[in-house]
């Protein structure tokens, strides 16, 4: 891999205000994935359900301040884990030192995320398109950063028709999103059968977003 030779490729803008930071992540894995593993044992994965009343495909749990979570009752971001009562376990250092470099690497600032939701997909799981409208303030980016498994990721815009990119993405891969494409509707195509080395059979996506 070039990233292990050289070090992460440059950035790249996608789309006005959306850069893709290919494996800017590659270099803190092994602390990435042992915070994780902590969160993990504080929080552990749960598939929340739609407030329709389905079981979400995708499998969740939360660190720092708040966490986002799905119920009957709807959409929102809250400090207390509802399986435990507890307040999510803290934001591991390494995750938000990594989430404000991506941002400042994309021109976003003084980037402090409140939240870090923890999506797993297994293979066959797909997140649907939709927008990440459950923020106060949309100036801030949403910084995201994908480990394990590839994926598909769907990246369309600011309305649910218009047309969707297709986008590769590796483990250890960043994306940043904010300004003009903060709001743009965004989606992952189901994840392919597949084992990667540390992870095993899935891919783990960590959402980093500045809820309140
Ligand atoms: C593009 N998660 O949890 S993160 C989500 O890979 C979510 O698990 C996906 O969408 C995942 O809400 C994608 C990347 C992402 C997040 C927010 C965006 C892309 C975005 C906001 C605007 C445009
Ligand atoms: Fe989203």
């Amino acid at each position: 891999m070039t990233e292990s030779l050289f070090g992460p490729a440059a950035p790249m803008e996608l789309a006005p205000g959306a850069w893709l930071l290919p494996g800017l992540a590659l270099e803190a894995e092994p602390a990435l994935l042992a915070a994780l593993q902590a969160v993990l044992a504080q929080a552990p994965w749960r598939q929340m359900q739609t407030p329709g009343g389905q079981t979400m495909q995708v499998a969740m749990s939360n660190c720092g301040p708040l966490g986002w979570v799905s119920s009957r009752a709807g959409y929102r971001y809250q400090a207390l884990d509802p399986l435990s009562g507890q307040a999510w376990p803290p934001m591991p250092t390494v995750f938000q030192t990594l989430a404000r470099h991506a941002a400042e690497l994309a021109h976003y600032e003084n980037f402090a995320p409140d939240a870090c939701l923890i999506n797993r997909y297994l293979p066959g799981t797909r997140l649907s398109l939709h927008q990440d409208r459950d923020e106060r303030d949309f100036s801030q980016p949403i910084v995201s950063v994908s480990l394990g498994l590839p994926a598909v990721f769907l990246f369309g815009g600011l309305q649910r028709a218009d047309k969707t990119l297709r986008l590769p993405l590796s483990h250890g891969d960043v994306l940043v999103w904010g300004g003009p494409a903060r709001l743009r509707f965004h989606g992952v195509m189901p994840v392919a059968q597949g084992q990667h080395p540390r992870l095993g059979a899935q891919r783990i996506n960590l959402t980093f977003r500045r809820a309140c």
